[in-house]
């Protein structure tokens, strides 16, 4: 569930600061950015990934945050149609790419879909509706991971948060990362749950890798409770891209190869 060896990311375009934000905080700044993401990569290598690098795309402003447009597993590929204009087209730019690496790539035929809105557990894999993940697009999706033997359930994505996992993440088989909202809504009952501490709710958005897991540096809570846990934790600079909304997980494409 957790053993990665592949990873893709993407560079930051200098348009990165036109992003899009959902609330109009500081604009973030590019060298910034290019410097977080630098770390990240460095994380995902000693975590013992091979990672690779795409380069920026000017005309794809929100591009770095590669994992929106496709899900991967070790059986193959699934090129998705994000829900914001901006970056329908960047499953497009980053089809021939995973052509390249992966035996099977599929299409999603309809609807919008978000990666960001995509949580692999172990018994099943969750679809958030949200903004930016739609019925159709969520159904499309459902449709063809059952196809993979995977089995789907379809999930409301809680309200003022961008995707899904923006509010969770998965930290080991049983256990999930979860804001109070998210879990008060009931959806992880029949997990473990970890509640991020209050006003420490952009630290759901990590990422367990391997045998660590990346967190935001500012949560200092958030990383004293999972370390608390007997977790290793790698703490990462992301108020930069954190002004874009986004976090750990968005920042990369993950998988085994089968
Ligand atoms: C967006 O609004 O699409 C970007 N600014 C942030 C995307 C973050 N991705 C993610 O949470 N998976």
């Amino acid at each position: 569930m957790f053993h990665f060896d592949s990873a893709i990311v993407r560079s930051p375009s200098r348009s990165v600061v036109a992003g899009l934000r959902a609330v109009e905080r500081q604009v973030p700044i590019y060298e910034r950015i290019v410097a977080e993401h630098s770390a990240y990569v460095i994380a995902l290598e000693a975590a013992g990934l091979d990672v690779e690098v795409l380069p920026a795309l000017e005309a794809f402003p929100d591009s770095v945050f590669v994992e929106d447009p496709a899900l991967v597993f070790a059986e193959g590929a699934v090129v998705l149609r994000p829900g914001a204009p901006s970056r329908a087209c960047e499953g497009a730019e980053l089809a021939p790419t995973l052509e390249n690496r992966f035996e099977r790539v599929i299409a999603l035929p309809a609807g919008h879909v978000d990666g960001g809105d995509v949580l692999v557990t172990p018994d099943r894999i969750y679809i958030g509706l949200s903004l930016r993940t739609d019925a159709l697009g969520a159904r499309s999706l459902a449709s063809i991971l059952e196809g993979l033997g995977r089995t789907a359930t379809i999930v409301p994505t809680p309200p003022g948060v961008l995707h899904l996992k923006s509010a969770a993440a998965l930290i080991d088989e049983e256990t999930v990362l979860v804001t109070e909202t998210l879990a008060a809504s009931g959806l992880f009952e029949s997990m473990r749950r970890v509640l991020t501490p209050r006003g420490e709710e952009q630290g759901a958005n990590a990422l367990r890798l391997n045998g660590v897991v990346l967190v935001g540096a500012a949560f200092l809570r958030t990383i004293d409770l999972l370390t608390g846990r007997g977790m290793s934790v790698v703490p990462l600079a992301v108020s930069e891209v954190g002004k874009l909304d986004a976090g750990l997980s968005c920042l990369s494409l993950r998988w085994k190869r089968g």
